[in-house]
């Protein structure tokens, strides 16, 4: 299998014409701030219906941080979003295995819906403080170890700051 693609772009996850996008959420599903916000406000109601039904299911109890669960991407250009539950940033507490979690876990999801072309927003490093380096490094670590296979595995960064250190990190 050929070795994961893996590119960056400054920009809105939103826009993204992707396969899947991933949402940084929280274990409730029912939505947020940042990145969760902003898929909700553009994908429309379908994605929240879906996390709802989530609820009254498998997930009466929310999604686990490091865990991963698709729904519809409603009138986003992608087809699925992916939602992850980053860990919030702990100076200490070693969570790195939980932030690696989120990213190998929304793969192995991407993989079972079929998706060839993912998008990754920068998971934890807003609302739940993980240094953006530290995070960068992860993320880019987990993707090159398990992203096999897929087409195109795409970071997208909100600023230049977030970008310089994915950049880096790649
Ligand atoms: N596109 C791409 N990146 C974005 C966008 C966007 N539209 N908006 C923000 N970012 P955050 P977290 C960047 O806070 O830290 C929510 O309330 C942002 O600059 O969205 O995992 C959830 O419901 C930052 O670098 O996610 C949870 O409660 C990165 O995305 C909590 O926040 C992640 O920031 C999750 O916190």
């Amino acid at each position: 299998m050929a070795k994961p693609n893996i590119t960056l772009v400054q920009g809105d996850i939103t826009e993204q014409d992707m396969d899947a996008v991933v949402n940084a959420a929280n274990s409730s599903l029912l939505g947020g701030g940042g990145v969760d916000g902003a898929i909700h406000r553009k994908g429309g109601p379908e994605i929240l219906a879906e996390c709802r039904r989530l609820r009254a299911g498998h997930y009466g109890r929310g999604l686990a941080t490091g865990q991963a669960v698709a729904t519809t991407a409603g009138r986003l250009p992608a087809r699925w979003v992916i939602h992850t539950v980053g860990p919030v940033w702990n100076p200490g507490e070693d969570r790195s295995v939980l932030l690696a979690s989120c990213h190998r876990e929304s793969l192995r999801v991407a993989r079972e819906l079929g998706a060839r072309t993912v998008a990754f927003p920068a998971i934890s490093t807003g609302v739940y403080r993980w240094p953006i380096d530290d995070a960068a490094r992860i993320a880019v670590q987990t993707l090159r170890e398990e992203g096999e296979g897929f087409e195109e595995l795409r970071f997208v960064l909100f600023n230049k700051q977030a970008y310089d250190a994915f950049a880096a990190a790649l």
